[in-house]
């Protein structure tokens, strides 16, 4: 069972389906219990396919991921996802209310403790300003929700499971600059105490991780903290200055 939430990959080649050039080439890399690994890279370097081999969105073509010291595939697959919080761009919510979707991970979780979690996530007040608040329905027939209120949705349902590991896509979509940053500070909280992947395109949301890995075409072209990278990573410093 996953309890500290260290993250481990060892050698890990991924490839989709048969095709040849493979997505992500022998990567490697610890995130140890409680630390933040920021993955920086443009767009197509592999953030997302990396990052989805820890809730086993896909399976590792070569070499292992391990939570805890016990390889991913050996580990039940409800347990996993049940200890791991996904925020991401493209937050997966479904058609049903709201409440709903901020207890996916928690079918249990009283009303009280829905409505706190929406308030750390800075949603409670446009859910409260819906007709049908929280029993508002989404999807195909229901509301649509900006990116922004989608984001904070999934970080809402991530404060509600306490996940061990969170995986973090930090680009802010459209949202003005007092939510932004009441969204960074319900980040900030959420990130207490869990192993966090933050999956970053610009450099100021990475400079505070314990470690970065900076992803090319696949392959980890340097890794270390920012002190480290900006003294000896050439790739870095041009990242940093443009
Ligand atoms: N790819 C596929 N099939 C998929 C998803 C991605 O072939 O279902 C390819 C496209 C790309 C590579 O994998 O060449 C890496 O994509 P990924 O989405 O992992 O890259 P990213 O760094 O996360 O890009 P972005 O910042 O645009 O999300």
């Amino acid at each position: 069972v996953i309890r500290e939430g260290r993250i481990e990959f060892d050698r890990v080649t991924f490839r989709f389906g048969a095709a040849e050039v493979p997505v992500l080439h022998h990567i490697s890399f610890t995130a140890e219990p409680g630390k933040t690994v920021a993955i920086l890279g443009s767009t197509g370097a592999g953030k997302s396919s990396l990052v989805s081999l820890v809730p086993r969105l896909y399976d590792a073509t070569e070499g292992q991921v391990r939570i805890d010291g016990v390889d991913v595939r050996d580990i039940d697959l409800d347990h996993l996802r049940s200890r791991i919080g996904l925020v991401l761009q493209e937050s997966v919510l479904f058609t049903g209310t709201i409440r709903d979707n901020i207890r996916y991970g928690r079918p249990d979780a009283s009303d009280e403790e829905i409505e706190q979690a929406a308030r750390a996530a800075q949603a409670h007040e446009f859910i409260a300003n819906m007709p049908e608040g929280y029993d508002t329905m989404l999807g195909q027939r229901g509301v649509n929700l900006s990116g922004g209120q989608k984001q904070r949705i999934a970080i809402a349902r991530a404060l509600l499971v306490r996940p061990v590991i969170l995986i973090l896509d930090d680009s802010t979509s459209a949202v003005d600059l007092g939510t932004e940053s009441r969204i960074r500070a319900a980040l900030a909280e959420l990130m207490r105490g869990c192993t966090t992947l933050l999956i970053a395109q610009r450099i100021t949301s990475v400079m505070d991780a314990d470690h970065i890995l900076v992803l090319e075409e696949g392959k980890i072209a340097a890794a270390g903290s920012h002190a480290e990278l900006m003294r000896h990573s050439d790739i870095y410093r041009d990242i940093y200055r443009s």
